[in-house]
């Protein structure tokens, strides 16, 4: 019975790979701000999330950790935090200009997430593109 137990045990942690074991190593990914509407070059950023961590987390300990970036949100309470300015700069209704979140996959391919920097979790080698536009 006990051999049993120990056995299903087993077999189930060879199942639930990065479930039940545990993933130290951070993801590497690049930050990159890009201000064509202000006619700034783009700059870029390397920064890292924990295992299955989300964009918000990189975005802060990236900005703990260099004091060349920075960026402030506001809480909505539906879908969580918008990116409010990046770099002192900030999007504006009357403007009608936001930051924009665009990804950059190893592949090359750009997407548009279908949700914030609070739930958007990077995976390893994306360019996160923070870019000023217009809507
Ligand atoms: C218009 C709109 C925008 C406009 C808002 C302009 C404005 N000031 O009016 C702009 C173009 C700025 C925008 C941007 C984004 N949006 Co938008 N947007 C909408 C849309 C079509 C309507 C919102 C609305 O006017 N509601 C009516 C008003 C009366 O309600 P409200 O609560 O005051 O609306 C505010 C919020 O919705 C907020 N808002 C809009 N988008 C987002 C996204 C996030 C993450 C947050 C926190 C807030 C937020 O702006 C509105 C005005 O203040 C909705 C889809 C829908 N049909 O509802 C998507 C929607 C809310 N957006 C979405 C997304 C993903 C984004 C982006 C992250 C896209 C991107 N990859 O860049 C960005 C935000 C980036 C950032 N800076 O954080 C998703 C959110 C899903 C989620 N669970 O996270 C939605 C639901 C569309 C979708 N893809 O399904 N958006």
């Amino acid at each position: 019975m006990m051999m049993m137990s120990t056995l299903l045990s087993a077999a189930l942690l060879l199942l639930l790979p990065g479930t039940l074991t545990l993933e130290s190593k951070p993801t590497p990914i690049t930050v990159v701000v890009e201000n064509s509407l202000l006619g700034n070059p783009p700059v870029t950023y390397s920064s890292h999330v924990v295992y299955r961590g989300i964009l918000l987390g990189a975005m802060k300990s990236l900005m703990d950790s260099n004091a060349n970036f920075k960026f402030t949100y506001t809480e909505n309470l539906n879908y969580g935090p918008y990116l409010e300015s990046v770099n002192g700069v900030a999007g504006s209704d009357e403007d009608h200009t936001y930051w924009e979140l665009l990804v950059k996959k190893p592949d090359g391919k750009v997407i548009r997430p279908d949700v914030g920097i609070g739930c958007y979790i990077p995976s390893e080698n994306e360019q996160i593109i923070l870019r000023f536009s217009k809507w």
